[in-house]
Protein backbone atom coordinates (compact mmCIF):
# COMPACT_ATOMS: atom_id res chain seq x y z
CA UNK A 1 0.00 0.00 0.00
CA UNK A 2 3.00 2.24 0.68
CA UNK A 3 4.11 2.54 -2.49
CA UNK A 4 1.10 4.63 -3.59
CA UNK A 5 0.74 7.71 -2.28
CA UNK A 6 -1.89 7.39 0.45
CA UNK A 7 -0.42 9.61 2.47
CA UNK A 8 0.24 12.58 0.15
CA UNK A 9 -2.59 12.53 -1.29
CA UNK A 10 -5.05 12.50 1.62
CA UNK A 11 -3.17 15.51 3.42
CA UNK A 12 -3.68 17.45 -0.25
CA UNK A 13 -7.15 16.74 -0.82
CA UNK A 14 -7.90 17.84 2.93
CA UNK A 15 -5.81 20.79 3.14
CA UNK A 16 -6.66 21.88 -0.75
CA UNK A 17 -10.27 22.00 0.31
CA UNK A 18 -10.24 23.34 3.87
CA UNK A 19 -11.88 26.66 3.18
CA UNK A 20 -14.45 25.09 0.79
CA UNK A 21 -17.02 23.82 0.10
CA UNK A 22 -19.92 26.70 1.13
CA UNK A 23 -20.20 28.69 -1.69
CA UNK A 24 -19.31 26.27 -4.30
CA UNK A 25 -18.84 26.00 -6.71
CA UNK A 26 -18.47 29.88 -7.53
CA UNK A 27 -15.79 30.38 -4.31
CA UNK A 28 -13.04 27.50 -5.38
CA UNK A 29 -9.75 28.39 -5.00
CA UNK A 30 -7.64 27.44 -7.35
CA UNK A 31 -8.09 23.04 -8.69
CA UNK A 32 -6.52 20.72 -6.53
CA UNK A 33 -6.02 18.54 -9.37
CA UNK A 34 -5.35 19.02 -12.84
CA UNK A 35 -7.48 16.27 -13.60
CA UNK A 36 -9.77 13.56 -11.76
CA UNK A 37 -10.25 9.90 -13.09
CA UNK A 38 -13.43 8.43 -11.18
CA UNK A 39 -13.02 4.84 -11.46
CA UNK A 40 -9.62 2.51 -10.36
CA UNK A 41 -9.71 0.06 -12.69
CA UNK A 42 -7.80 -0.72 -15.32
CA UNK A 43 -9.04 1.67 -17.84
CA UNK A 44 -9.08 4.58 -15.47
CA UNK A 45 -5.45 3.50 -13.79
CA UNK A 46 -4.47 3.00 -17.68
CA UNK A 47 -5.81 6.59 -18.15
CA UNK A 48 -4.04 8.25 -15.30
CA UNK A 49 -0.84 6.48 -16.12
CA UNK A 50 -0.80 7.47 -20.01
CA UNK A 51 -2.11 11.10 -18.76
CA UNK A 52 1.56 11.16 -16.51
CA UNK A 53 3.24 9.74 -18.76
CA UNK A 54 2.37 10.76 -22.60
CA UNK A 55 1.29 14.21 -21.43
CA UNK A 56 3.25 15.13 -18.39
CA UNK A 57 0.08 15.55 -16.84
CA UNK A 58 0.86 14.69 -13.53
CA UNK A 59 -1.39 16.29 -10.78
CA UNK A 60 -3.69 13.50 -11.23
CA UNK A 61 -6.28 11.58 -8.39
CA UNK A 62 -7.91 8.49 -9.04
CA UNK A 63 -10.80 7.47 -6.89
CA UNK A 64 -11.63 4.54 -6.65
CA UNK A 65 -15.32 3.52 -4.32
CA UNK A 66 -13.58 0.32 -3.32
CA UNK A 67 -10.22 -1.02 -3.86
CA UNK A 68 -8.71 -0.90 -7.40
CA UNK A 69 -8.69 -3.40 -9.70
CA UNK A 70 -12.22 -4.92 -7.45
CA UNK A 71 -14.70 -3.91 -10.31
CA UNK A 72 -14.92 -5.80 -13.89
CA UNK A 73 -11.07 -5.37 -14.16
CA UNK A 74 -10.67 -8.54 -11.07
CA UNK A 75 -13.90 -10.15 -12.13
CA UNK A 76 -13.45 -11.21 -16.16
CA UNK A 77 -12.13 -13.79 -18.03
CA UNK A 78 -9.31 -11.86 -19.36
CA UNK A 79 -10.01 -12.92 -23.11
CA UNK A 80 -8.00 -10.64 -24.94
CA UNK A 81 -8.89 -10.59 -28.89
CA UNK A 82 -9.27 -7.96 -31.94
CA UNK A 83 -11.68 -9.86 -34.36
CA UNK A 84 -14.09 -7.62 -34.32
CA UNK A 85 -16.47 -6.69 -37.91
CA UNK A 86 -16.21 -2.97 -38.24
CA UNK A 87 -13.21 -1.06 -39.27
CA UNK A 88 -13.63 1.37 -36.44
CA UNK A 89 -13.59 -1.83 -33.97
CA UNK A 90 -10.64 -3.05 -36.07
CA UNK A 91 -8.56 -0.07 -35.68
CA UNK A 92 -9.90 -0.02 -32.07
CA UNK A 93 -9.10 -3.57 -30.53
CA UNK A 94 -6.27 -3.85 -32.78
CA UNK A 95 -5.05 -0.05 -31.14
CA UNK A 96 -5.41 -2.70 -27.72
CA UNK A 97 -3.77 -5.85 -28.75
CA UNK A 98 -0.42 -4.04 -30.16
CA UNK A 99 -0.38 -2.07 -26.55
CA UNK A 100 -0.73 -5.68 -24.75
CA UNK A 101 2.32 -6.52 -26.72
CA UNK A 102 4.56 -4.41 -24.83
CA UNK A 103 3.19 -3.83 -21.64
CA UNK A 104 4.88 -5.80 -19.32
CA UNK A 105 7.96 -4.09 -20.56
CA UNK A 106 6.42 -0.77 -20.24
CA UNK A 107 5.54 -0.73 -16.80
CA UNK A 108 8.07 -3.02 -16.04
CA UNK A 109 5.62 -5.63 -14.55
CA UNK A 110 4.72 -8.90 -15.41
CA UNK A 111 0.78 -8.35 -16.98
CA UNK A 112 1.17 -12.11 -17.94
CA UNK A 113 -0.49 -11.42 -21.75
CA UNK A 114 -0.08 -15.29 -23.31
CA UNK A 115 -0.90 -15.11 -27.21
CA UNK A 116 -2.31 -18.88 -27.09
CA UNK A 117 -4.93 -18.33 -29.69
CA UNK A 118 -8.98 -17.34 -29.56
CA UNK A 119 -11.07 -19.89 -31.01
CA UNK A 120 -14.37 -19.26 -31.57
CA UNK A 121 -16.61 -22.30 -32.27
CA UNK A 122 -19.54 -22.78 -35.34
CA UNK A 123 -22.06 -24.91 -34.61
CA UNK A 124 -24.45 -24.32 -37.07
CA UNK A 125 -25.08 -22.62 -40.85
CA UNK A 126 -25.53 -19.03 -39.66
CA UNK A 127 -22.33 -19.20 -37.29
CA UNK A 128 -19.83 -20.32 -40.12
CA UNK A 129 -21.13 -17.56 -42.47
CA UNK A 130 -21.00 -15.29 -40.08
CA UNK A 131 -17.34 -16.16 -39.01
CA UNK A 132 -16.39 -16.34 -42.69
CA UNK A 133 -17.57 -12.82 -43.24
CA UNK A 134 -15.55 -11.47 -40.00
CA UNK A 135 -12.45 -13.49 -41.50
CA UNK A 136 -12.70 -11.68 -44.56
CA UNK A 137 -13.63 -8.15 -43.24
CA UNK A 138 -10.71 -8.58 -40.85
CA UNK A 139 -8.05 -9.92 -42.87
CA UNK A 140 -9.24 -6.56 -44.97
CA UNK A 141 -8.08 -4.45 -42.12
CA UNK A 142 -4.81 -6.76 -40.98
CA UNK A 143 -6.25 -7.92 -38.21
CA UNK A 144 -5.20 -11.85 -38.47
CA UNK A 145 -8.20 -14.72 -38.21
CA UNK A 146 -8.35 -17.60 -39.99
CA UNK A 147 -11.04 -20.53 -40.40
CA UNK A 148 -10.06 -24.21 -39.30
CA UNK A 149 -11.84 -27.30 -40.10
CA UNK A 150 -13.43 -29.16 -37.15
CA UNK A 151 -10.52 -31.49 -37.06
CA UNK A 152 -8.13 -28.35 -37.44
CA UNK A 153 -9.82 -27.19 -34.53
CA UNK A 154 -9.38 -30.40 -32.26
CA UNK A 155 -5.99 -31.06 -33.19
CA UNK A 156 -5.53 -27.33 -32.17
CA UNK A 157 -7.61 -28.00 -28.62
CA UNK A 158 -7.75 -31.67 -27.84
CA UNK A 159 -10.15 -31.32 -24.94
CA UNK A 160 -12.49 -30.48 -27.86
CA UNK A 161 -14.94 -32.90 -28.60
CA UNK A 162 -16.46 -32.90 -32.55
CA UNK A 163 -18.39 -35.61 -32.34
CA UNK A 164 -21.36 -34.93 -35.09
CA UNK A 165 -23.79 -36.49 -33.17
CA UNK A 166 -23.37 -33.79 -30.58
CA UNK A 167 -26.40 -31.34 -29.54
CA UNK A 168 -24.25 -28.85 -30.84
CA UNK A 169 -22.01 -30.38 -33.56
CA UNK A 170 -18.62 -28.29 -34.22
CA UNK A 171 -18.80 -27.37 -37.81
CA UNK A 172 -15.41 -25.52 -37.67
CA UNK A 173 -14.20 -22.38 -35.73
CA UNK A 174 -12.34 -18.89 -36.35
CA UNK A 175 -8.84 -18.94 -34.68
CA UNK A 176 -7.28 -15.43 -33.98
CA UNK A 177 -3.50 -16.55 -33.25
CA UNK A 178 -2.54 -13.81 -31.57
CA UNK A 179 -5.71 -13.65 -29.20
CA UNK A 180 -4.82 -14.74 -25.83
CA UNK A 181 -5.33 -14.22 -21.93
CA UNK A 182 -3.83 -11.75 -19.41
CA UNK A 183 -3.52 -11.37 -15.52
CA UNK A 184 -6.20 -9.43 -14.93
CA UNK A 185 -5.30 -7.88 -11.40
CA UNK A 186 -1.32 -7.39 -12.49
CA UNK A 187 -2.70 -5.08 -15.06
CA UNK A 188 -4.54 -3.06 -12.69
CA UNK A 189 -1.75 -3.12 -9.99
CA UNK A 190 1.13 -2.59 -13.22
CA UNK A 191 -0.46 0.65 -14.40
CA UNK A 192 -1.44 1.93 -10.48
CA UNK A 193 2.18 1.13 -9.48
CA UNK A 194 3.09 2.53 -12.65
CA UNK A 195 0.81 6.21 -12.91
CA UNK A 196 1.68 6.67 -8.37
CA UNK A 197 5.26 6.66 -9.64
CA UNK A 198 4.85 9.14 -11.78
CA UNK A 199 2.97 11.47 -9.23
CA UNK A 200 -0.43 9.88 -9.81
CA UNK A 201 -2.46 10.10 -6.18
CA UNK A 202 -4.78 6.90 -6.17
CA UNK A 203 -7.58 6.78 -3.24
CA UNK A 204 -9.21 4.27 -2.93
CA UNK A 205 -12.58 3.61 -0.25
CA UNK A 206 -13.76 7.16 -2.42
CA UNK A 207 -17.04 6.59 -3.84
CA UNK A 208 -18.09 10.31 -6.26
CA UNK A 209 -21.45 11.12 -4.66
CA UNK A 210 -21.71 14.27 -7.14
CA UNK A 211 -20.40 16.06 -10.25
CA UNK A 212 -20.34 19.57 -10.03
CA UNK A 213 -20.65 22.26 -12.49
CA UNK A 214 -20.29 26.07 -12.45
CA UNK A 215 -22.36 29.30 -14.02
CA UNK A 216 -20.81 28.14 -17.52
CA UNK A 217 -21.82 24.11 -17.36
CA UNK A 218 -18.07 23.19 -16.68
CA UNK A 219 -17.55 21.15 -14.54
CA UNK A 220 -15.93 22.04 -11.11
CA UNK A 221 -15.40 19.02 -9.01
CA UNK A 222 -16.70 16.19 -7.58
CA UNK A 223 -18.43 15.53 -3.62
CA UNK A 224 -16.76 12.21 -2.37
CA UNK A 225 -17.46 10.05 0.51
CA UNK A 226 -14.09 11.26 1.57
CA UNK A 227 -15.29 15.34 0.96
CA UNK A 228 -15.24 17.48 -1.89
CA UNK A 229 -12.35 17.83 -4.34
CA UNK A 230 -11.78 20.01 -7.10
CA UNK A 231 -10.86 19.65 -10.93
CA UNK A 232 -11.74 21.12 -14.05
CA UNK A 233 -11.13 18.23 -15.73
CA UNK A 234 -13.18 15.28 -14.81
CA UNK A 235 -12.98 11.43 -16.83
CA UNK A 236 -15.46 8.88 -16.17
CA UNK A 237 -14.71 5.39 -16.17
CA UNK A 238 -17.03 3.32 -13.82
CA UNK A 239 -17.81 0.56 -15.49
CA UNK A 240 -21.14 -0.87 -14.55
CA UNK A 241 -21.74 2.43 -12.42
CA UNK A 242 -21.55 5.16 -15.93
CA UNK A 243 -25.14 5.89 -16.26
CA UNK A 244 -25.40 6.48 -12.52
CA UNK A 245 -22.18 9.29 -12.75
CA UNK A 246 -23.33 10.80 -15.44
CA UNK A 247 -26.85 11.78 -14.34
CA UNK A 248 -24.51 13.32 -11.62
CA UNK A 249 -24.07 15.86 -14.20
CA UNK A 250 -27.51 15.83 -15.73
CA UNK A 251 -26.57 13.78 -18.33
CA UNK A 252 -28.73 10.79 -19.67
CA UNK A 253 -26.87 7.66 -21.14
CA UNK A 254 -28.29 5.09 -23.29
CA UNK A 255 -26.84 2.28 -21.14
CA UNK A 256 -28.19 -0.59 -19.29
CA UNK A 257 -26.38 -2.49 -16.67
CA UNK A 258 -26.56 -6.36 -16.76
CA UNK A 259 -24.81 -8.66 -14.21
CA UNK A 260 -21.54 -10.85 -15.82
CA UNK A 261 -21.25 -14.27 -14.41
CA UNK A 262 -17.66 -16.37 -14.30
CA UNK A 263 -16.27 -19.38 -12.07
CA UNK A 264 -13.25 -21.41 -11.64
CA UNK A 265 -12.64 -25.08 -11.26
CA UNK A 266 -10.59 -26.57 -9.10
CA UNK A 267 -7.07 -26.63 -10.13
CA UNK A 268 -5.34 -29.33 -12.43
CA UNK A 269 -2.01 -29.63 -14.37
CA UNK A 270 -2.04 -27.86 -17.82
CA UNK A 271 -4.42 -29.38 -20.10
CA UNK A 272 -6.27 -26.78 -22.37
CA UNK A 273 -4.43 -24.55 -24.87
CA UNK A 274 -5.63 -21.90 -25.91
CA UNK A 275 -9.12 -19.92 -25.78
CA UNK A 276 -12.13 -21.81 -26.80
CA UNK A 277 -15.36 -19.74 -27.20
CA UNK A 278 -18.88 -20.98 -28.23
CA UNK A 279 -21.04 -17.83 -28.78
CA UNK A 280 -24.36 -19.95 -30.18
CA UNK A 281 -24.40 -21.76 -26.07
CA UNK A 282 -22.78 -19.15 -24.64
CA UNK A 283 -19.77 -20.49 -22.82
CA UNK A 284 -16.06 -19.83 -22.96
CA UNK A 285 -13.32 -21.22 -21.20
CA UNK A 286 -9.26 -20.95 -20.94
CA UNK A 287 -6.96 -22.28 -17.88
CA UNK A 288 -5.33 -20.40 -15.88
CA UNK A 289 -1.65 -20.32 -14.89
CA UNK A 290 -2.58 -21.46 -11.59
CA UNK A 291 -4.67 -24.89 -13.30
CA UNK A 292 -8.10 -23.43 -12.78
CA UNK A 293 -10.48 -23.79 -15.85
CA UNK A 294 -12.31 -20.27 -16.05
CA UNK A 295 -15.63 -20.25 -17.61
CA UNK A 296 -17.89 -17.59 -18.33
CA UNK A 297 -21.57 -17.13 -19.02
CA UNK A 298 -23.80 -15.10 -20.69
CA UNK A 299 -25.58 -12.06 -18.79
CA UNK A 300 -28.65 -11.99 -16.89
CA UNK A 301 -31.96 -11.31 -18.44
CA UNK A 302 -32.62 -8.48 -15.98
CA UNK A 303 -31.02 -5.25 -15.03
CA UNK A 304 -29.11 -4.95 -11.86
CA UNK A 305 -26.80 -3.06 -9.86
CA UNK A 306 -25.73 -7.17 -8.46
CA UNK A 307 -22.46 -8.38 -8.36
CA UNK A 308 -23.98 -11.76 -8.34
CA UNK A 309 -26.20 -13.39 -11.01
CA UNK A 310 -28.64 -16.13 -11.59
CA UNK A 311 -28.14 -19.67 -11.35
CA UNK A 312 -30.09 -21.12 -13.72
CA UNK A 313 -27.10 -18.69 -16.40
CA UNK A 314 -24.08 -20.54 -15.35
CA UNK A 315 -26.08 -24.04 -15.03
CA UNK A 316 -26.82 -23.61 -18.84
CA UNK A 317 -23.13 -22.56 -19.12
CA UNK A 318 -21.78 -25.46 -17.45
CA UNK A 319 -24.25 -28.00 -19.40
CA UNK A 320 -22.47 -26.11 -22.85
CA UNK A 321 -19.25 -27.17 -21.66
CA UNK A 322 -20.17 -30.00 -20.79
CA UNK A 323 -21.38 -31.03 -24.06
CA UNK A 324 -18.46 -29.52 -25.57
CA UNK A 325 -15.96 -31.00 -23.63
CA UNK A 326 -16.88 -34.71 -22.21
CA UNK A 327 -13.21 -34.68 -20.50
CA UNK A 328 -14.42 -32.08 -17.86
CA UNK A 329 -17.97 -33.65 -17.21
CA UNK A 330 -16.30 -34.52 -13.26
CA UNK A 331 -14.40 -31.00 -12.60
CA UNK A 332 -15.85 -29.95 -9.18
CA UNK A 333 -16.31 -25.79 -9.78
CA UNK A 334 -14.88 -23.79 -6.65
CA UNK A 335 -15.88 -20.41 -7.20
CA UNK A 336 -18.56 -18.34 -8.89
CA UNK A 337 -19.06 -14.63 -8.94
CA UNK A 338 -20.79 -11.87 -10.96
CA UNK A 339 -19.53 -8.32 -12.60
CA UNK A 340 -21.83 -5.34 -13.61
CA UNK A 341 -21.46 -4.62 -17.05
CA UNK A 342 -23.00 -1.17 -19.08
CA UNK A 343 -24.56 -2.20 -22.11
CA UNK A 344 -24.92 0.20 -25.25
CA UNK A 345 -27.96 0.03 -28.05
CA UNK A 346 -24.41 -1.49 -30.19
CA UNK A 347 -22.66 -3.09 -27.98
CA UNK A 348 -19.92 -0.77 -28.63
CA UNK A 349 -18.19 1.63 -26.35
CA UNK A 350 -18.57 5.25 -25.80
CA UNK A 351 -15.32 6.84 -25.73
CA UNK A 352 -15.00 10.61 -25.98
CA UNK A 353 -16.10 13.95 -24.45
CA UNK A 354 -19.71 14.55 -23.00
CA UNK A 355 -22.25 17.69 -23.90
CA UNK A 356 -20.36 19.04 -20.24
CA UNK A 357 -17.13 20.81 -20.77
CA UNK A 358 -14.55 19.31 -18.62
CA UNK A 359 -16.31 15.88 -18.49
CA UNK A 360 -15.15 13.10 -20.76
CA UNK A 361 -16.22 9.28 -20.34
CA UNK A 362 -15.07 5.89 -21.13
CA UNK A 363 -18.28 3.67 -21.05
CA UNK A 364 -20.65 1.06 -22.49
CA UNK A 365 -17.44 -1.55 -22.65
CA UNK A 366 -20.41 -4.37 -21.83
CA UNK A 367 -19.14 -7.50 -22.05
CA UNK A 368 -15.59 -7.03 -23.93
CA UNK A 369 -13.48 -4.17 -22.19
CA UNK A 370 -10.77 -6.31 -20.82
CA UNK A 371 -8.65 -6.60 -24.00
CA UNK A 372 -9.44 -3.15 -24.61
CA UNK A 373 -7.77 -2.27 -21.56
CA UNK A 374 -4.52 -0.45 -22.32
CA UNK A 375 -6.08 1.24 -25.40
CA UNK A 376 -9.04 2.65 -23.40
CA UNK A 377 -6.92 4.32 -21.50
CA UNK A 378 -4.54 6.04 -23.81
CA UNK A 379 -7.55 6.83 -25.80
CA UNK A 380 -9.29 8.26 -22.87
CA UNK A 381 -5.97 10.22 -21.83
CA UNK A 382 -5.74 11.76 -25.33
CA UNK A 383 -8.96 13.27 -25.56
CA UNK A 384 -8.85 14.46 -21.68
CA UNK A 385 -4.96 16.32 -22.67
CA UNK A 386 -6.27 17.54 -25.89
CA UNK A 387 -9.76 18.47 -25.22
CA UNK A 388 -10.65 16.28 -28.70
CA UNK A 389 -10.71 13.03 -29.40
CA UNK A 390 -7.97 10.42 -30.60
CA UNK A 391 -8.68 9.67 -34.36
CA UNK A 392 -9.27 6.25 -33.46
CA UNK A 393 -12.24 6.66 -30.87
CA UNK A 394 -13.54 10.12 -32.60
CA UNK A 395 -16.13 7.35 -34.06
CA UNK A 396 -17.75 6.40 -30.32
CA UNK A 397 -19.07 9.17 -29.56
CA UNK A 398 -22.35 9.64 -27.56
CA UNK A 399 -24.07 11.57 -31.01
CA UNK A 400 -23.75 8.13 -32.86
CA UNK A 401 -27.39 7.45 -30.84
CA UNK A 402 -28.68 10.43 -32.34
CA UNK A 403 -27.07 10.77 -36.36
CA UNK A 404 -27.34 6.63 -36.37
CA UNK A 405 -24.04 6.14 -37.31
CA UNK A 406 -24.08 3.27 -34.58
CA UNK A 407 -21.13 0.28 -34.56
CA UNK A 408 -23.22 -2.69 -34.55
CA UNK A 409 -20.83 -4.78 -32.48
CA UNK A 410 -23.41 -7.39 -31.00
CA UNK A 411 -22.36 -10.50 -32.59
CA UNK A 412 -18.60 -10.04 -32.41
CA UNK A 413 -19.32 -8.91 -28.47
CA UNK A 414 -19.25 -12.90 -28.57
CA UNK A 415 -21.49 -13.09 -25.34
CA UNK A 416 -25.14 -13.82 -25.10
CA UNK A 417 -27.07 -10.27 -24.16
P1 LIG B 1 -13.87 -1.72 -13.72
O1 LIG B 1 -12.71 -2.59 -13.48
O2 LIG B 1 -15.22 -2.22 -13.33
O3 LIG B 1 -13.55 -0.35 -13.02
C1 LIG B 1 -14.54 0.63 -12.76
C2 LIG B 1 -14.37 1.06 -11.34
O4 LIG B 1 -15.21 2.18 -11.09
C3 LIG B 1 -14.73 -0.02 -10.34
O5 LIG B 1 -13.60 -0.41 -9.62
C4 LIG B 1 -15.79 0.66 -9.47
O6 LIG B 1 -15.70 0.31 -8.11
C5 LIG B 1 -15.52 2.13 -9.72
N1 LIG B 1 -16.65 3.00 -9.45
C6 LIG B 1 -17.95 2.83 -9.82
N2 LIG B 1 -18.70 3.84 -9.37
C7 LIG B 1 -17.86 4.69 -8.72
C8 LIG B 1 -18.05 5.91 -8.01
N3 LIG B 1 -19.26 6.48 -7.90
N4 LIG B 1 -16.96 6.51 -7.47
C9 LIG B 1 -15.72 5.94 -7.56
N5 LIG B 1 -15.51 4.77 -8.21
C10 LIG B 1 -16.56 4.16 -8.78
N6 LIG B 1 -13.89 -8.34 -21.27
C11 LIG B 1 -13.01 -8.89 -22.15
O7 LIG B 1 -12.45 -8.18 -22.99
N7 LIG B 1 -12.72 -10.22 -22.13
C12 LIG B 1 -13.33 -11.06 -21.26
O8 LIG B 1 -13.03 -12.25 -21.24
C13 LIG B 1 -14.29 -10.53 -20.37
N8 LIG B 1 -14.94 -11.34 -19.52
C14 LIG B 1 -15.78 -10.82 -18.60
C15 LIG B 1 -16.35 -11.69 -17.67
C16 LIG B 1 -17.12 -11.17 -16.64
C17 LIG B 1 -17.73 -12.12 -15.64
C18 LIG B 1 -17.33 -9.77 -16.54
C19 LIG B 1 -18.15 -9.19 -15.42
C20 LIG B 1 -16.80 -8.90 -17.49
C21 LIG B 1 -16.02 -9.42 -18.53
N9 LIG B 1 -15.40 -8.60 -19.48
C22 LIG B 1 -14.53 -9.13 -20.38
C23 LIG B 1 -15.65 -7.16 -19.48
C24 LIG B 1 -14.53 -6.42 -18.76
O9 LIG B 1 -14.31 -6.99 -17.50
C25 LIG B 1 -14.81 -4.96 -18.59
O10 LIG B 1 -15.30 -4.38 -19.79
C26 LIG B 1 -13.56 -4.20 -18.19
O11 LIG B 1 -12.86 -4.88 -17.17
C27 LIG B 1 -13.92 -2.83 -17.74
O12 LIG B 1 -12.78 -2.24 -17.15
P2 LIG B 1 -12.94 -0.91 -16.35
O13 LIG B 1 -11.62 -0.54 -15.83
O14 LIG B 1 -13.65 0.07 -17.22
O15 LIG B 1 -14.00 -1.27 -15.24
O1 LIG C 1 -15.24 -10.03 -25.17
O2 LIG C 1 -14.04 -11.78 -25.62
C1 LIG C 1 -14.89 -11.19 -24.95
C2 LIG C 1 -15.48 -11.85 -23.81
C3 LIG C 1 -15.30 -13.11 -23.47
C4 LIG C 1 -16.02 -13.30 -22.35
C5 LIG C 1 -16.63 -12.16 -22.00
N1 LIG C 1 -16.28 -11.27 -22.92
Amino acid sequence: MTRFNFVNLFAKSLNAHKDWPEQWPDAAPKPAYDAIIVGGGGHGLAAAYYLAKKYGIRNVAVLEKGWIGGGNTGRNTTIIRSNYLYDESAFLYDHAVKLWDGLSKELNYNVMYSKRGVMMLAHNVHDVQSFKRHIHANRLNGVDNEWLSAEEAKAYCPPLSIDPGARHPVLGAALQRRGGTARHDSVAWGYARAAAALGVDIIQNCAVTAIHRGADGAVTGVDTTRGPIRSKRIGVSAAGNSSVLMAMAGLSFPLESYPLQALVSEPVKPIFPCVVMSNTVHAYMSQSDKGELVIGAGTDQYVSYSQRGALHIIEHTLAAINEIFPIFSRMRMLRTWGGIVDVTPDRSPIIGKTPVPGLYVNCGWGTGGFKATPGAGDLLAHTMAKDEPHSINAAYHLDRFRNGRLIDEAAAAAVAH
